[in-house]
């Protein structure tokens, strides 16, 4: 059985965690309308999340994720309080989980982390993971290398567990392709930026609606740790003063810090605005509940199917 159906999930949807975005407004939005929300750590401490994960609680009565943002220096502290909370199901990101699967698994959590590449699937499919999110590079934020349409296949292949798509997943033709690749499902982030629920500044919304097929660019390639964000004015000069050599620490800074501005005052020409390349897809700020029927509205896609197949 996937793990939409265990959950008794309308739509097999996940939202992808985003740092300092998807709080439990957005979270219980998702899982409301009939998704999975997700409240993303990023680099919040303990306590701040168990705050959101309560208030999540209160205003949703569906399931919904925690995602574990390994980088954090957070990340132990985190996963043990997960636990205590009786969270239902984790997802994780920037790192391997490794470490902490175990204890997860024991306490009766749904793990499913995500990966960038057949070599991570393959280490977590070994500790006895059921479902992972395979995450390609037109993602926002945190990247891999690989494109979705070359790593899910690639993924669905190597290991023996179910897979979710992400990255580069807005519309219902994005849905269809992800479930063509072998996925069970799909993971989208960007599209819910531009959602009436998302709690970020409006000029933020609006920069990912405006936003075209060119308007992304990956910021810390230099320092191993690449972000993909709309390009502005931040985003240049970060890869400028990256190229000339800048401690690494002070970059990373920069990033976090930077989103924070774009999040709350919208800053959108110092502040880091994360988001993935689909956003050239996106033209308008919807309801949650409006984008989820409009990504599983597949009707016209499958005509389309049927008459490519005569
Ligand atoms: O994690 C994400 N997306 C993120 S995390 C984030 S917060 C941040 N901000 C600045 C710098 C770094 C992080 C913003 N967006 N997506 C999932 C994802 N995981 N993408 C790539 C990875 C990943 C990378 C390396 C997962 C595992 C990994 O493993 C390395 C290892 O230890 O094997």
């Amino acid at each position: 059985m996937t793990v939409f159906k265990k959950l008794k999930l309308k739509y097999p949807i996940v939202q992808g965690a985003m740092a300092n975005i998807s709080t439990h407004v957005l979270a219980a939005a998702v899982s409301n309308a009939g998704g999975l929300g997700v409240i993303a750590a990023g680099g919040w401490d303990a306590s701040k999340l168990r705050e959101e994960i309560r208030l999540c609680k209160e205003v949703t009565k569906n399931p919904f994720a925690v995602n574990i943002m390994l980088m954090s220096p957070h990340a132990d502290e985190i996963a043990q309080m997960v636990i205590d909370e009786n969270v239902e199901v984790i997802t994780t990101g920037a790192g391997n989980p490794g470490k902490y699967v175990k204890k997860w698994l024991d306490a009766g959590i749904i793990v499913i982390p995500v990966v960038p590449s057949v070599a991570l699937a393959k280490r977590v499919a070994r500790l006895g993971i059921e479902t992972l999110i395979v995450e390609g590079t037109e993602a926002g934020g945190h990247i891999g290398e690989s494109s979705t349409m070359s790593l899910v296949p690639q993924v669905v292949d190597a290991v023996d567990c179910d897979v979710i798509a992400a990255g580069g997943i807005a519309d219902s033709r994005g849905v269809v392709a992800a479930f063509a690749l072998g996925a069970i499902g799909v993971q989208a982030g960007t599209v819910f930026l531009a959602s009436d629920e998302c709690p970020i500044h409006d000029n933020y919304k609006n920069a990912v609606v405006k936003a075209r097929d060119t308007s992304t660019i990956v910021t810390g390639r230099a320092t191993g740790a690449p972000v993909r964000v709309i390009k502005n004015k931040m985003a240049r000069e970060y890869i400028r003063i990256a190229n000339k050599g800048i401690e690494l620490e002070k970059l990373e800074e920069l990033t976090l810090g930077s989103l924070r501005k774009a999040v709350l005052d919208g800053d959108v020409d110092g502040g880091s605005l994360m988001a993935g390349q689909i956003a050239g897809l996106i033209s308008e700020v919807r309801p949650v509940k409006v984008i989820l029927e409009d990504m599983f509205n597949i009707e016209y896609v499958l005509k389309n199917l049927g008459e490519i197949n005569g």
